[in-house]
């Protein structure tokens, strides 16, 4: 398997609810290194081209608000397969439907409010990375 990078999210829900220790933990517990990490309070635009993908949707005005309304905490995560295996530990969108034992079923509360995020592949990685990140060498 390959050693990867991904970028991943306490969403501004998990932190203001004390759940940044029950992310970070499960990140540790099952194989995957935090790399690089910071705690920051997004401004609307960082926001805004983060989720840029997403400026068509219909929620996009929501997910802005929401992610803008507190601080979150922003890391790189390293390890075998890293970015599916990230996406596997935060469970699906909605934390309805995820797994027993993941991020969004532990602390989630709906499919906006999900407690954290992952790139969903390595080029979305790369730019996510960088726009949190500059300068961080992606390897
Ligand atoms: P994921 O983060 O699981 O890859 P996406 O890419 O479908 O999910 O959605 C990006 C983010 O937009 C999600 N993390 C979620 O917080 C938010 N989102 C998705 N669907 C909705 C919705 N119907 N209402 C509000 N927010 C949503």
């Amino acid at each position: 398997m390959a050693i990867e990078k991904t970028f991943a999210i306490c969403k501004p829900d998990a932190v203001e609810k004390n759940h940044i220790g029950g992310i970070i933990s499960l990140v540790e517990k099952n194989g995957l290194k935090v790399k690089a990490l910071r705690m920051m309070h997004m401004t609307r635009p960082i926001a805004e081209g983060f989720y840029a993908v997403h400026k068509e949707r219909p929620f996009f005005g929501e997910l802005v608000d929401f992610m803008t309304r507190g601080p979150c905490v922003v890391m790189v995560l390293e390890g075998d397969n890293a970015i599916a295996k990230w996406r596997e530990l935060m469970g699906a969108t909605n934390p309805e439907k995820a797994a027993e034992g993941t991020v969004r079923k532990l602390y989630g509360a709906s499919v906006g409010e999900n407690a954290s995020h992952g790139s969903d592949g390595p080029e979305t990685a790369k730019f996510e990375i960088g726009w949190f990140f500059p300068g961080y060498d992606v390897g």
